[in-house]
C-alpha cells in the first residue's frame, strides 16, 4: 500500500486461564511493541490494541475444575496478565478485555448484522448432549478411546498421546467430562459462516496479492485455500460467552474464535469511542495483527471473511505470525509447567526486564521454532548486553568525567576515520528501518547492536586514554563523537529496550529524541553536562542460571513421576531382570505434604537398616498423609536416588490404582520385619 495515514496495531488477546510464559512475549508481544514503538518515534498515527480472551471451553473448564465460576477465572488471570505486560513494558494503548459490556455489544452487533444480511446459513446436527448435566458437550467435554493409539483419555476434538486430530463422534466409548455419564446423541442448531462462498476472493486477495506476507503465513493460507474452504459454525451451545442475539437462541453463544478478533474492534472503540472509525473503516490505514503461529487461519481467513461479509471494515495488510519458542529442547507447556513464566522471571532477575526482551528478540522464532535456553540468556547478556553495549557507553561517560569534569566535550579537527564512523550512523538507521518495515526484528536488533559495537570499535582504535598525555584536543573530539555514538543509540534503542533507554537518557542528562533525530552527529550540546554514570548491565553469574536450569531437571522429574501409567500393559521379562528389582517393605515413620506441590508426599521409611525418604506423586489419594504413620509400605529400595522439587529421593513406593483413579498403598497383609525383600 501507499504511505499510510495512520497504523491499526493489534496483537493476539491471550486467554485469560493461565498466567503468560518467555513464549507469548517471544511469540507475539515483544515484536508488535517494537515495532508499535518505532512508529510512535516516527512520528505516526498509530493505536496498538490488546486485551484479554475471556470467552471460550477451556475457561469453564478450569471453573469447574476449581468450583468457581468463569467470571472468577477470567478476572483472576486478565489482572496477572495484564500486570505481566505493564512489567515487561508492552506499551498498549488499551488492554481491555473480551467480557467487557463494549464488547459484548460490538460482538453481538456484528453477528445480528450478519445475520440480518442473510450471510450465515443455518444448519442442524446431531451433537454429544449431557442428560445429567442438561447441557451439550463441546468437543473438550467429551473423553474417550482414540480410534488411533487406544489412548483411554482422548478428548472430543484432539488426542494428546498420538497427536491426531478427532471429531466427538470418532471416540470410542465417548463419555462426559462433566458427570462421567454417557452422552446421547441429540439435534442442535447452529449458524455457519460459509467460508466456501469466499474462496475466489481468498485466491485472489492472499495468493496473488499478498505474496509480500511471510513464507509461513503465506503457506499455511495456501494449504488451506487448497484444500477448499469448510462453512465454519459461529455458535456453540454454552453458556460462557456472548448471547446469540436472535430468537429461539437460548442457551447459544458466538463461538469464541467469532467473538474474540471482534475485541480488537470493540477495544478501539473503548479507547477513541470517537475517532476508532477512522482506524477501522478508512482504506489508508494499515492493519497489522502480531499473532501465534497457531492462530493464522483465524487472522488470515475467517475474520477476514467476516469482515468482508460485514463491508464496511478494512482488512489486514499484514499478520507476520510467528513460529513457536521451545525451551531447552522441549515444547512449552503449560500444563507440564514447562515455562518461564514472566512473573517468576522478575523475581528471580529484578530489573532485567529488557534483558529477556533482548533475548527473546535476538532469538525470536520469525521463520522457524526456536529453542530458548538459560545458557543462550546467559551469553546474549554477558557477551553482548555488558561486553558491548554496557561497556561502550561506560567507557565514553567515565573518561568525559575524568578529563572534561562530565561536561560534553568539543569535536575540534576531524580525521577520516571519525568522519568515516559518523556516516555509519544514517547507514545503520536505515538498515533498522528496512528490517522493521519487513518484520525482521531480530535482524533490526542486530543492526542496532552494530551501532555500539561501532562505537566500541572506534573506542579501542582511537585510545583516547593513551592520547590524553599528549593530545587532549584530540581526546576532546574523540570522546564528543563517543557521546554523540551514546546519544543516537537513545534513538536506535528505545523501541527494544524501553527500560535501558531510560537509565541511558538519565546518564546523558537529555530527553527522547524522535527517530528523525538518529543518524545526526549533535544530539548533545557541547559544554552540556552529563548525568552520573552507572553500569546499564550487570554480568550474570553461573549460580544464577544453573538455578534456572535445575528448576527445569525438576520439572522434568515431577512430570516423569506424574506421567507413569502403572496400568499399561508391558512385554514378558526374563527372572533375572525381575531379580534385579529390590522390593522391600519398610515402616512409615513420617508422612507429609511437599510444601508447592500438590502431587507429592513425602516419606521417611524405616528400611531395617535406618531410614531414608521416598516422595511419591499420591498426596490426591492421601489427604491425610500423617494417618500413614506406623503402617508399612513396600517400596522400590534400589530405584536410583533423584533430587525433586530440591529434595533427594530414595525409592519408588508402590500402589495401585483404583477404579476412581485413585492411588491405593500395597502392603503385606501382616507387619513383617523393616527391609525385608520380597521375592
Ligand atoms: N485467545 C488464542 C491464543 O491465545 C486466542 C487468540 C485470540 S486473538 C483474537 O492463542
Ligand atoms: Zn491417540
Amino acid at each position: 500500500m501507499n504511505k499510510p495515514k495512520r497504523y491499526l496495531i493489534t496483537s493476539a488477546l491471550p486467554y485469560a486461564n493461565g498466567p503468560i510464559h518467555i513464549g507469548h512475549l517471544a511469540g507475539v508481544y515483544v515484536p508488535a511493541d517494537i515495532y508499535v514503538r518505532y512508529l510512535r518515534s516516527k512520528g505516526e498515527d498509530v493505536v496498538f490494541i490488546g486485551g484479554s480472551d475471556e470467552h471460550g471451553v477451556p475457561i469453564t473448564i478450569k471453573a469447574r475444575k476449581e468450583g468457581v465460576k468463569p467470571q472468577d477465572i477470567v478476572d483472576k488471570y486478565h489482572a496477572v496478565i495484564k500486570k505481566s505486560f505493564e512489567d515487561f513494558g508492552i506499551s498498549f494503548d488499551i488492554y481491555s478485555r473480551t467480557t467487557s459490556k463494549i464488547h459484548h455489544k460490538t460482538a453481538s452487533d456484528f453477528f445480528k448484522k450478519l445475520y440480518d444480511n442473510g450471510k450465515f446459513i443455518k444448519k442442524t446436527s446431531e451433537q454429544y448432549y449431557d442428560e445429567e448435566a442438561h447441557q451439550f458437550l463441546a468437543d473438550r467435554y467429551i473423553t474417550g478411546i482414540c480410534p488411533h493409539c487406544g489412548n483411554e483419555n482422548a478428548y472430543g476434538d484432539q488426542c494428546e498421546k498420538c497427536g491426531s486430530a478427532l471429531s466427538p463422534m470418532e471416540l470410542i466409548n465417548p463419555h462426559s467430562a462433566i458427570s462421567g455419564s454417557m452422552p446421547s446423541l441429540r439435534e442442535t442448531s447452529h449458524w455457519y459462516l460459509p467460508l466456501n462462498e469466499y474462496e475466489d476472493f481468498f485466491k485472489e486477495w492472499i495468493l496473488q496479492n499478498h505474496k509480500d506476507w511471510k513464507t509461513n503465513v503465506y503457506g499455511q493460507c495456501k494449504s488451506w485455500i487448497d484444500l477448499g474452504l469448510q462453512p465454519r459454525a459461529v455458535s456453540r451451545d454454552l453458556n460462557w460467552g456472548v448471547p446469540v442475539p436472535v430468537e429461539g437462541a437460548q442457551g447459544k453463544v458466538l463461538y469464541v474464535w467469532f467473538d474474540a478478533p471482534i475485541g480488537y474492534i470493540s477495544n478501539t472503540i473503548e479507547l477513541c469511542p470517537d475517532k476508532w472509525e477512522k482506524y477501522w473503516k478508512d482504506a489508508e490505514t494499515k492493519l497489522v495483527h502480531f499473532i501465534g503461529k497457531d492462530n493464522i487461519v483465524f487472522h488470515c481467513i475467517v475474520f477476514p471473511a467476516m469482515l468482508k461479509a460485514h463491508g464496511e471494515y478494512i482488512l489486514p495488510d499484514n499478520v507476520p505470525a510467528n513460529e513457536f519458542l521451545n525451551l531447552e529442547g522441549d515444547k512449552l507447556s503449560t500444563s507440564r509447567n514447562w515455562a518461564v513464566w514472566l512473573h517468576e522471571y522478575l523475581e528471580e532477575f529484578k530489573g532485567k526486564e529488557d534483558v529477556l526482551r533482548y533475548a527473546l528478540c535476538a532469538n525470536a522464532p520469525e521463520t522457524k521454532d526456536n529453542d530458548f535456553t538459560w545458557k543462550d540468556f546467559q551469553a546474549r547478556n554477558n557477551s553482548e548486553l555488558v561486553a558491548i553495549l554496557g561497556n561502550f557507553v561506560n567507557r565514553a561517560l567515565v573518561l568525559t568525567a575524568k578529563y572534561f569534569d562530565n561536561k560534553v566535550p568539543a569535536i575540534n579537527q576531524t580525521t577520516a576515520y571519525d568522519s568515516e564512523t559518523l556516516a555509519e550512523i544514517p547507514k545503520i538507521k536505515q538498515n533498522i528501518e528496512e528490517s522493521i518495515e519487513a518484520y525482521r526484528f531480530r535482524e533490526a536488533l542486530k543492526e542496532t547492536m552494530s551501532l555500539a559495537r561501532l562505537g566500541n570499535k572506534y573506542l579501542a582504535d582511537t585510545e583516547p586514554w593513551k592520547l590524553a598525555k599528549t593530545d587532549m584536543s584530540r581526546v576532546s573530539t574523540i570522546l564528543s563523537i563517543s557521546l554523540q555514538i551514546c546519544a543516537n543509540l537513545t534513538v536506535a534503542i528505545e523501541p527494544f529496550m524501553p527500560f535501558t533507554v531510560q537509565k541511558l537518557l538519565k546518564m546523558l542528562n537529555i530527553s527522547q529524541y524522535k527517530w528523525d533525530s538518529f543518524g545526526k552527529p549533535d544530539l548533545l550540546k557541547t559544554g552540556e553536562a552529563l548525568g552520573k554514570a552507572e553500569l546499564l548491565f550487570d554480568k550474570i553469574e553461573d549460580d544464577a542460571i544453573a538455578k534456572q536450569i535445575q528448576k527445569l531437571l525438576d520439572t522434568k522429574k515431577a512430570n516423569e513421576l506424574n506421567s507413569y501409567k502403572p496400568n499399561a500393559v508391558k512385554p514378558n521379562i526374563a527372572f533375572a531382570d525381575f531379580m534385579k528389582t529390590d522390593i522391600r517393605a519398610g515402616v512409615v515413620t513420617d508422612c507429609k505434604k511437599v510444601p508447592k506441590s500438590d502431587k507429592l508426599l513425602q516419606f521417611t521409611i524405616n528400611d531395617g537398616t535406618g531410614e531414608r525418604t521416598i516422595l511419591s506423586g499420591i498426596a490426591q489419594s492421601y489427604p491425610s498423609p500423617e494417618e500413614l504413620i506406623g503402617t508399612q509400605v513396600c517400596f522400590v529400595a534400589n530405584f536410583e536416588p533423584r533430587k525433586i522439587l530440591g529434595m533427594m529421593s530414595e525409592g519408588m513406593i508402590l500402589s495401585v490404582e483404583d477404579a476412581d483413579g485413585k492411588s491405593v498403598l500395597i502392603r503385606p497383609v501382616r507387619e513383617v520385619t523393616n527391609g525385608t525383600a520380597i521375592g
